[in-house]
């Protein structure tokens, strides 16, 4: 018998399959009830040394379900540079968590086999978690089988799910990227911003206060944390800090950017600047209220564009040639594809939901912008951009002008987070660009207006029913639903309309935009039906909008 099968067989006999549970690795890992969840992390363990020792490089391991409610959970894997875990292994992963104990061996040594895997090599494994109640006994059933394959770990506690990601990559790059601790990424985060606010000219308009719906969750806790660092510089008011709150009920980025309004416990009042995080603060949208009293969001979309617009300029300024893009994805308002690619002169592509996909696409680029219509993205620089940046921000034959737009990408790109959407960083990147373009939210929201959309869910018997191609814009399966989709669409002046299957949610999600919101809710509903008739819809056909 191999030597791991003696230490991991009696473990996984601790944490047994449930019977008739099936598991997938969907659009950001496994995600479902928190009480299915602990024969899943077990393997997730497992899998996560097997690709250490594959990659012979540190692997992260972040438990939380994000803006899902308290009582879900879920498991992500973390790549070495950071990234979400590749496809080819999301299927042995899959294949690992609906293994019953019988075949799990059998599932191992399948993975093993064909990947070559020397499993005398040692693996590390970096273990995070959000603060939902049962994320540390979660925790706990990764850790017993990183154990029992007698591989290291570290515990990090509780962090933001982009904490880890950065982790892991300054673990990998012997700090290269950040010193490899929790107060590391405040200090990167701060010393860039800081140098930011020193190189614009003081006396301004800039607001230097913002207030943050922490969604009762692990943002908040670290939030106040960088506050220590940003004091004097940034005043960051933190509400929905889970004192007294449920994590992500009322309040945070997707219930702000869903029911498109202010989150509960917040003051709201005009002439201040609120955000929201989501549960594990890889997502952020802005909002404020506008002097008629109306609510005003900026979400990923808008963030992108603010975050393209200028980077595009500075590069222009120091007179770089690199190529910068926008990876967005069906979701995003037609108002800003068109605004990017039209006004701004920006090439936009368009990924697959999950910002694993867009991450992917903007590696095409020398610099891409990428973002979720929901607040999720940040931007990456290619190896090019970051040399040609780093050697222009120290060329003394360039003007005194072109040194300080080049000096300023380099601080940008440290306030970034280039391993994925990080709420906190994002927020520092977005407030450094309003005070360098002296740019209230009311400025900056009306560089384009968004077209009315509606997104709705349908309950279908098996949501994989529905197929899709061109990055999810048309389904190709049932048959007979797209074609049905296109008329329905015709209906409406400038629509668009389509569909997919939720990686998240038991759900179909159907997203409809035109020039009114009447219109949007009515062309939303009507493909909603189509889908509840043609892709086998369960319990009651969708509700009619209100107004008809
Ligand atoms: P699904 O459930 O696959 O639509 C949702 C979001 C994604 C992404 C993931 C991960 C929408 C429409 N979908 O995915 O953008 O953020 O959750 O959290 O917002
Ligand atoms: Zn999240």
């Amino acid at each position: 018998m191999s030597l791991w099968k003696k230490s991991v067989f009696p473990a996984a006999a601790q944490h047994q399959k449930l019977d008739g549970q099936t598991y997938n690795y969907g659009t950001a890992g496994f995600r479902t009830k928190a009480n299915l969840l602990d024969s899943v992390m077990f393997r997730c363990g497992l899998i996560a040394v097997l690709r250490s020792k594959k990659t012979k490089s540190s692997i992260g391991v972040m438990i939380t379900a994000s803006h899902n409610p308290e009582c879900d959970n879920g498991v992500k894997i973390v790549e070495p540079m950071g990234e979400m875990l590749i496809a080819e292994w999301e299927v042995y992963a899959t294949q690992l968590a609906n293994a019953s104990n019988e075949e799990l061996g059998g599932v191992i040594e399948g993975i093993i086999k064909d990947n070559n895997i020397d499993m005398t090599v040692s693996a590390n494994v970096i273990i995070a978690r959000d603060t939902r109640p049962s994320s540390p006994s979660l925790s706990a059933s990764v850790i017993d089988a990183i154990k029992a394959f007698n591989a290291v770990y570290t515990d990090y506690g509780m962090l933001t799910t982009p904490q880890l990601h950065y982790l892991v990559r300054c673990v990998n790059t012997n700090g290269q990227y950040g010193e490899a601790t929790e107060e590391g990424y405040y200090k990167k985060l701060s010393q860039a911003f800081t140098q930011l606010k020193i190189q614009t000219p003081g006396d301004n308009s800039y607001l230097p206060e913002i207030s943050v719906d922490g969604a009762n969750g692990v943002g908040a806790l670290k939030v106040l944390q960088l506050q220590k660092e940003l004091k004097g510089y940034l005043d960051m008011k933190v509400f929905n800090d889970g004192s007294t709150g449920k994590l992500n009920e009322q309040c945070g980025a997707d219930y702000v950017k869903v029911g498109q309004k202010p989150p509960a416990g917040v003051m709201f009042e005009v002439g201040k600047k609120y955000c929201s995080f989501d549960g594990d603060a890889d997502r952020i949208v802005y909002f404020f209220k506008s002097k008629d009293g109306s609510f005003r969001l900026m979400d990923g979309d808008k963030i992108a564009t603010l975050i393209a617009g200028y980077l595009k300029e500075l590069v222009a300024s120091v007179g770089l040639n690199l190529q910068l893009g926008l990876v967005q994805t069906a979701y995003a308002n037609g108002s800003s594809t068109y605004y990017a690619s039209t006004v701004m002169k920006v090439p936009v592509a368009c990924a697959k939901t999950g910002v694993k996909h867009l991450h992917l696409k903007a590696l095409d680029f020398d610099i891409g912008v990428y973002f979720e219509a929901n607040g999720h993205g940040t931007v990456i620089f290619s190896e090019k951009a970051t040399k040609s940046i780093t050697s222009a921000s120290e060329d003394s034959s360039l003007t005194e002008d072109k040194k300080q737009a080049a000096v300023r990408l380099l601080n940008l790109m440290d306030v970034c987070n280039q391993t994925v959407g990080d709420a906190i960083s994002d927020m520092l990147l977005v407030e450094s660009i309003l005070e360098a373009r002296l740019w209230s939210l009311e400025d900056w929201n009306s560089a384009y207006t968004d077209l009315p959309n509606r997104l709705l869910k349908v309950k279908v018997e098996d949501r994989n029913a529905i197929q899709t191609t061109d990055s999810e814009r048309k389904a190709t399966s049932p048959v007979g639903l797209q074609m049905a989709i296109d008329t329905t669409v015709a209906k409406y002046s400038k629509s668009r309309s389509f569909v997919r299957p939720s990686g998240t949610e038991d759900v179909v999600r159907v997203y409809a935009e035109a020039d009114n919101q009447t219109s949007a809710d009515q062309l939303a509903y009507d493909v909603a039906v189509l889908v509840h008739k043609l892709a086998g819809g369960v319990g009651d056909p969708p509700t009619p909008p209100m107004s008809s």
